[in-house]
C-alpha cells in the first residue's frame, strides 16, 4: 500500500483537502457539498425502501414540466430543500419540481450561491428498480446583480462552479467536479460515508456506443437520422436506459455518446438546461469529453434565458461527439 496516495478518503475529507488548496476558500463550498451529501444519503435510503414504504408510483399531480409527479419526486425535493435551507451562504434553490426559485437569502444577507437540481431524475423507472439519480449544479451568483430571483441566477456573470450527480443504483455513487477534474465516491453503508473510489476520472476518447431513444427516430431532424444510419453501418452498439444519470454514468466510465435531440413535440429537446444538461456537461468536459447542443456549439456557451428551458444534448467521448457534429454541420 502506498500510504501517500491510497488512503481512505471520504467525500468530506476530499472536499476539505480541496478547500485547503484554495487560499481564498471560505468553507462555503464544503458547507454546501456536505448538505448535498446528507440529502443524497437520505434520498438513497428512501429509494431503497420505496416499495416497502409504498412510495412507488405517481402522485396524481403534474409538475411545472407538465409531467406526472412521482411520490418520491416530491419527497426527494423536500429532503434536498430541508438539507440545503440551513446553509447560510445559499441565496436560492432551483428545482425541476418547483416553478419558481426558493429564495432563502438576498445578496445583502450573504446569499452567494444558488443550487440547481433535479431531485430524482428518471423517477418513472423507480417501480422497476432501474437506477435513478439526483443531479445538481452549484452556481456562484453574480455580485453585480442584486436580489436573488431568476434574473440573478440567469445572469451570464453567475458562474457554475461545481456539478455532480448521485446514482441510486446497485450502489449509491456520488460523482463530483469542482472544476479540477472529476472524482467518484461510493456510499459505504457500514460507515455511512461516501468513500473515494476513483480520482481524476477520464472518459475514453472513443467507444462505439450511442445512447438515444430510437423510438422517436421518425421525428428526429435528418442530421441525427443520417448519423444513426452511419453508426449502424460502422458496428456501433446501442445502450439506452431512459434514466439520464444512469446513461451518463455509463458514458463517463465506458465512453460513447449520449444524445437527446429535438423531436417533433420538443424542438428544444426534452432535457432541461440548468439542472440536467449544464451540470452533466461540466462533468463530461472536466473528464475530458465534449458536450454540444447544435453543430459546433458548445452547450455551456449557451446563455440560459429561463429557469426551466430545454436544450438538445449531444455529450460524451470527444471522437464520438465529433461523429455526430459532422452530420449536424452538414445539414
Ligand atoms: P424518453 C427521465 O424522464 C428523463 O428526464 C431523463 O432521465 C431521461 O434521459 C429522459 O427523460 C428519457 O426520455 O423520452 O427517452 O423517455
Amino acid at each position: 500500500m502506498a500510504w501517500t496516495d491510497d488512503n481512505l478518503t471520504s467525500l468530506q475529507t476530499h472536499v476539505l483537502a480541496e478547500e485547503r488548496e484554495h487560499p481564498s476558500a471560505t468553507g462555503d463550498f464544503t458547507w454546501i457539498l456536505s448538505a448535498v451529501a446528507l440529502a443524497a444519503k437520505s434520498i438513497g435510503n428512501k429509494v431503497r425502501k420505496a416499495r416497502i414504504e409504498d412510495v412507488i408510483g405517481a402522485l396524481g399531480d403534474e409538475n411545472v414540466q407538465g409531467e406526472q409527479q412521482q411520490k418520491l419526486d416530491v419527497i426527494a425535493n423536500e429532503i434536498i430543500k430541508s438539507c440545503l435551507g440551513s446553509r447560510a451562504n445559499i441565496g436560492a434553490l432551483v428545482s425541476e419540481e418547483d416553478e419558481t426559485p426558493t429564495v432563502l437569502r438576498t445578496h445583502e444577507d450573504g446569499g452567494r450561491y444558488a443550487v440547481l437540481f433535479d431531485p430524482l431524475d428518471g423517477s418513472s423507472n423507480l417501480d422497476v428498480s432501474v437506477g435513478v439519480g439526483t443531479i445538481f449544479s452549484i452556481v456562484r451568483l453574480s455580485d453585480e446583480v442584486k436580489g436573488t430571483g431568476e434574473a440573478r441566477i440567469l445572469d451570464p456573470r453567475s458562474l457554475q462552479v461545481a456539478a455532480g450527480y448521485v446514482l441510486y443504483g446497485s450502489s449509491t455513487v456520488f460523482v463530483l467536479t469542482t472544476g479540477r477534474g472529476v472524482n467518484m465516491f461510493v456510499l459505504d453503508q457500514s460507515i455511512g460515508a461516501f468513500v473515494l473510489v476513483k480520482s481524476n476520472l477520464r472518459i475514453p476518447p472513443a467507444k462505439k456506443i450511442y445512447s438515444i431513444n430510437e423510438a422517436y427516430v421518425d421525428r428526429f431532424p435528418d442530421a441525427y437520422r443520417n448519423y444513426l444510419n452511419w453508426a449502424h453501418d460502422n458496428g456501433y452498439s446501442s445502450r439506452y436506459i431512459g434514466s439520464m444519470v444512469a446513461d451518463i454514468h455509463r458514458t463517463l466510465l465506458k465512453g460513447g455518446v449520449f444524445i437527446y435531440p429535438p423531436t417533433g413535440d420538443h424542438m428544444e429537446g426534452k432535457l432541461r438546461y440548468l439542472y440536467e444538461a449544464m451540470p452533466m456537461s461540466m462533468l463530461i468536459e472536466q473528464a475530458g469529453g465534449r458536450s454540444i447542443s447544435a453543430a459546433d456549439t458548445r452547450l455551456l456557451d449557451v446563455d440560459p434565458t429561463t429557469l426551466h428551458q430545454r436544450i438538445p444534448v449531444v455529450m460524451g467521448s470527444t471522437d464520438e461527439v465529433e461523429h455526430v457534429n459532422r452530420f449536424l454541420s452538414e445539414s
